[in-house]
């Protein structure tokens, strides 16, 4: 294979753009749209600092000693890739509590050239309850930042220190961009940073909810945590890169165009900027990650380790066929034009990448944040037009089962979720499929109660969890619950 390989090398940029969360997804996507557009200008003023607040400090360590240039490698499929060369990434800091940036961050966050602060720090990065999405004053972070606010840990806590310093400078607000995957993610952050900021000062809280605009965005590529054999392709190829990230080379990105402090003309760089992303978010959230969650579950309890082996078996492609046609495409109100049947074929051919070794693992983590916004708030619209919802109860089944941490041959796999412990607890008190359904439909902080205690849901998700648990995945695939 030889590589199409794309030099950066434009004039070096400001920094205008601050983003928490330096992960892979965040150099994947966002830096190479602003490394577009630095390339068109020949650098200019939105350069970005990006800062890791609570892991992965080596990373951060990594770019400054690569001089902050790193690679992206698009892969179109196993024939066809891509090379990017990135330096939109000016400064990298790592403000975690056994970090020595924090202040550094601030100072940052506070200059004036400073006009935009992006966000990836996924779901439970907001500490906001997943069902009702209200800011979880109990959380760790949460109260830590509370009670100390000038040394903050958590997203939400750096934005509120970095806005009162602001308002206490005179310097006019940035804008909050949050880039994770949650419905109306401008309206959460924004829920997030002005409940935080009333605990300190009501008149923070008020200047907070008038003058900052949180923008939402609906973010989409396939970015896989690196593994050692991407690192080894690339090596063959010439690139030895430890900072280096692999994704797929579909990319999109839809925002709210609501920046009163200015932005980059990133329209012209593939941004489609529109008055409101909503249809853009939820198609999104309910088709694409919601056939990735149906995968993780079901496919890892099967054995299957990737994406892409999952969907070159026929039941599995069927399943996610199903899903999207009948569960989720119907609750979707879109703009006229839009196709979503060509939508969930493009899907299907994405997740086929092979290039990509996707793990459903990666995928199959925080599912009590994220199966809310992928599945149950359209279970909940399916049933109130009287839809079917069977795919979706068998998600949920395979969720539910999957969270024992074993799949159906006795493997076992960690469970990462905040909720790690109440789930265990509820595995280790009900060993049978009815006291035990009941009990994770109980968890209100998942699951809206009037969806968990509907009967044609409640009933659904038995009855898949019976089939799947006693004849496995192959038999809940063919024999889907019927929910008549
Ligand atoms: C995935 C997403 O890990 C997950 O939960 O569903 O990261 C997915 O790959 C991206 O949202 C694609 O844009």
């Amino acid at each position: 294979m030889t590589p199409t390989s794309i030099p950066s090398v434009h004039a070096p940029a400001t920094v205008g753009i601050v983003h928490l969360g330096l992960g892979a997804f965040h150099r994947a996507h966002q830096a190479v749209y602003l490394e577009r557009n630095l390339a068109r200008h020949d650098g200019g003023p939105w350069g970005i600092a990006s800062a890791n607040l609570r892991s992965n400090r080596r990373l951060v360590e990594l770019m400054r000693e690569r001089g902050q240039r790193y690679h992206v490698a698009e892969y179109t499929d196993s024939e066809t890739l891509t090379l990017r060369q990135v330096t939109a990434i000016r400064e990298t800091l790592y403000a975690g509590p056994d970090g020595d940036d924090l202040e550094a961050l601030l100072d940052r966050m506070s200059e004036p050239e400073v006009r935009i602060v992006t966000l990836t720090v996924t779901e439970k990065g907001y500490h906001l309850d997943p069902a009702d999405g209200r800011l979880l004053l109990d959380a760790e972070p949460i109260r830590h930042d509370i009670a100390a606010p000038t040394r903050p840990r958590s997203a939400p806590g750096m934005l509120v220190e970095a806005l009162a310093r602001r308002l206490a400078a005179g310097t006019p607000a940035f804008t909050v961009l949050c880039c994770d995957n949650m419905p109306d993610n401008g309206k959460r952050t924004r829920r997030a940073v002005v409940e935080l900021a009333r605990r300190r000062d009501p008149a923070l809280a008020a200047w907070i909810a008038d003058a900052v605009a949180f923008p939402s965005s609906m973010v989409d590529r396939i970015v896989p945590a690196m593994g050692e054999a991407d690192f080894e392709r690339l090596r063959a190829l010439g690139v030895d890169d430890p900072a280096a990230v692999t994704c797929e080379a579909f990319s999109q990105w839809v925002i709210e165009d609501d920046f009163p402090q200015g932005r980059p003309d990133w329209q012209h760089d593939g941004v489609q900027m529109v008055a409101d992303v909503t249809p853009f978010e939820s198609m999104k959230l309910r088709m694409l990650n919601g056939s990735h969650s149906l995968l993780a579950y079901l496919g890892t309890l099967a054995g299957i380790e990737t994406v892409a082996e999952a969907v070159g078996r026929k039941p599995f492609v069927a399943l996610l066929r199903r899903y999207m046609r009948n569960e989720a495409a119907p609750t979707l109100d879109m703009p006229e034009g839009t196709d979503l049947d060509a939508y969930a074929d493009s899907l299907l051919a994405r997740f086929a990448n092979d290039s990509l070794h996707h793990r459903l693992q990666q995928i199959a983590m925080d599912g009590s944040q994220k199966l809310p916004q992928r599945w149950l708030a359209g279970a909940r619209a399916r049933l109130d037009a009287g839809g079917d919802i069977d795919c979706t109860a068998l998600g949920v089944a395979a969720w539910i089962r999957y969270t024992a941490g074993s799949n159906l041959q006795g493997v076992r796999h960690p469970i990462d979720d905040p909720m790690a412990g109440t789930f265990a607890a509820l595995h280790d008190r009900h060993r049978e499929p009815e006291p035990l359904i009941a009990a994770f439909l109980a968890l209100d902080s998942v699951f809206d109660q009037s969806l968990a205690n509907d009967p044609r849901f409640a009933n659904a998700v038995l009855d898949a969890y019976r089939v799947l648990d006693g004849e496995g995945v192959v038999a809940a695939l063919n024999h889907p619950v019927s929910t008549e």
